[in-house]
């Protein structure tokens, strides 16, 4: 039953990378479009039924993760096409262009360069004509000596004692990679040591942070790559004033400040003038976006926790995806696949939420971490030169990991009315050696992706109540209840262990694939204009809210509901401690 789209040697290839033909009017599309009209009637089932070696044909192995993507409703023939979409969106040259270091974030001018933070081979990159990785070395160097010197406990707090604890002050890219990356290495911590990421500018985040801690031995990294962050600066502040406070009975000077305080930032100015001395400050460079900036000093916190070897073999595990992604033809590459395959689902299958699902604990903060990398990249509406999108971009991204999510919300995934495609994550090997955990845990993976894709049919749901000895009124109310459409898209990743190679190459292999759908969407998937303007409008709300118990004027400037709101905060913050 082989599903035919228009055969690819009648398409003329898009002459250009122009995404609104490329989207809305290419043969590319049109005949991707057919493919999904002429497979509206079969069954991922019946796809397996056909063809014994579905899972060898559509899977693909790279830096110790295998990628399983048979269970997504694609034939050849979609796969066809999605290569010469591929083709006529210049993936090639724009997988090029980013690694030689042009400005591909045209919006701020900027190259992206991630991937020379983990080339350990030294190749040179250019940016405005400089190399740019003795500076990389260099820097990678500083941050190794630091963190011997922290572990050593050579660097010591102001009573002598050696840093034990760090809190990592920073938020979104500053926070996301290094906490969800910290988490997941939990089997790699050097005992006697804890990191903690403050990220909120909600004070109970850092309050609640600082009861757990000594001032004694605690390390703050301020990690703000512009280092104006208001919620960043915040925090540093008062976590400044806390140890000051704390540490006062102890004997603690204004000049221990700087024992206690280093920075991880672009902005040596605002750094120094915060009262950190630059001797004490990691560098990155603008050419690396916060969101991918877990690999730059941004990772001290990483590698203080778990030590600067297995920081690097994160590095290590990150290049071997850069290598496989840079080098592999399109269509056995694991990142571009994904990434495509991704587009096959958003925009021909009409998944709008997609759903990462990871099976090992330590990685519970992988969505979130990849809710920010997808969605602030290519959550947008205009292409890359400022026209309305013609095609859906970036799903929604969510998810938990299983098997907590089973018991929450694969309701949906199984039987909503939405179609959500998935990334299930399981490593081979758990780091707990605990009876047949591991073996439960698996199953579930395995289970979970085999019931998304085949369903229950009304016969079988019928058969299964009849087996059941159900009363026939009751298989008849029952049955409907019972019956799951399937089809539902998944990519199994599995890997033998989590280790600091795997984590590197999985987060590499959703940074390339990120990079892959904002070419094929036509969108700048480095800048994120759509987080500024919420921004604007809290600094011109900041003093129109006044301090618990003063009474404030009416707020006017707003629409009613904004004033509205402002208005009755201030009504219950003025009558705070008044009765
Ligand atoms: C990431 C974003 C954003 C950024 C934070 C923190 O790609 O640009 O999440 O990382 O706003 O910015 P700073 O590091 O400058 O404090």
């Amino acid at each position: 039953m082989k599903q035919r789209g228009p055969p690819l040697a009648r398409l003329t290839p898009n002459q250009g990378a122009d995404p609104m033909t490329l989207l809305a009017d290419s043969d590319e599309w049109r005949a991707l479009r057919a493919d999904a009209d002429a497979l509206a009637n079969t069954t991922m089932r019946a796809l397996f039924a056909e063809d014994p070696k579905r899972f060898a044909r559509y899977s693909v192995e790279a830096a110790g993760l295998f990628l399983d993507y048979s269970k997504n409703k694609i034939t050849d023939d979609v796969l066809d096409h999605l290569m010469a979409l591929a083709g006529a969106a210049k993936l090639e040259a724009a997988r090029q262009a980013m690694t030689s270091g042009q400005p591909i974030n045209a919006t701020e001018g900027r190259a992206v360069l991630h991937v020379a933070l983990r080339d350990f081979a030294m190749r040179a990159y250019h940016v405005g004509g400089e190399n740019v990785s003795p500076a990389v070395e260099r820097e990678r160097a500083r941050m190794k000596a630091f963190a011997d010197r922290v572990h050593a406990g050579v660097h010591k707090g102001f009573t002598g004692k050696p840093l034990t604890t760090v809190v990592n002050i920073g938020i979104g890219g500053s926070d996301l990679g290094p906490l969800m990356a910290t988490e997941a290495l939990r089997p790699y911590w050097i005992e006697g040591r804890r990191a903690h990421f403050v990220s909120n500018v909600d004070g109970q985040h850092l309050a609640d942070t600082l009861s757990q801690v000594d001032p004694q031995t605690t390390l703050f990294i301020v990690a703000s790559k512009t280092f104006t962050t208001q919620e960043t600066m915040t925090n540093a502040q008062s976590a400044r004033a806390w140890l000051l406070s704390k540490g006062a009975a102890m004997g603690v000077a204004e000049s221990d400040v700087s024992r206690h305080f280093i920075a991880l930032s672009t902005n040596e100015v605002a750094v120094t003038a915060f009262g950190i001395d630059a001797e004490n400050m990691f560098r990155f460079w603008d050419w690396v976006g916060g969101r991918f900036s877990l690999w730059s000093a941004i990772g001290l916190s990483i590698a203080l926790q778990v030590g600067f070897s297995n920081f690097e073999r994160l590095l290590r595990g990150a290049h071997a995806m850069d290598e496989h992604f840079r080098t592999a033809p399109i269509r056995d590459n694991m990142p571009a696949l994904m990434a495509l395959v991704g587009v096959w689902n958003r925009n021909f299958m009409g998944c709008a939420s997609h759903a990462v699902l990871p099976y090992d604990q330590h990685l519970h903060r992988l969505a979130a971490y990849l809710q920010q990398a997808e969605m602030e990249s290519n959550g947008k509406r205009v292409t890359a030169d400022g026209a309305a999108a013609p095609a859906a971009t970036c799903p929604v991204i969510f998810g938990e990991p299983g098997t907590n999510g089973q018991h929450a919300f694969y309701q949906l995934l199984h039987q909503g009315t939405d179609l959500i495609s998935a990334d299930f994550i399981a490593p081979a090997f758990s780091h707990a050696d605990l009876g047949d955990h591991h073996q439960k845990l698996l199953s579930n993976f395995l289970a979970q992706t085999e019931a998304l894709m085949r369903g229950k049919t009304r016969a079988e749901a019928k058969d299964d109540l009849i087996a059941e000895g159900k009363p026939p009124q009751d298989v008849e109310r029952l049955t409907p209840h019972k019956v799951f459409p399937g089809d539902r898209p998944t990519n199994s990743i599995v890997m033998e262990r989590l280790t600091p190679e795997t984590l590197g190459a999985l987060i590499a292999l959703y940074e390339h694939k990120i990079f892959c759908q904002g070419v094929l969407w036509g969108v700048n998937s480095f800048d994120q204009w759509g987080v500024e303007l919420g921004k604007v409008l809290a600094k011109a709300i900041l003093p129109e809210l006044g301090a618990a118990g003063e009474d404030m004027a009416l707020a006017e400037a707003h629409d009613a509901s904004t004033n509205g709101l402002i208005n009755r905060l201030n009504a219950i913050r003025a009558g705070n401690g008044k009765g």
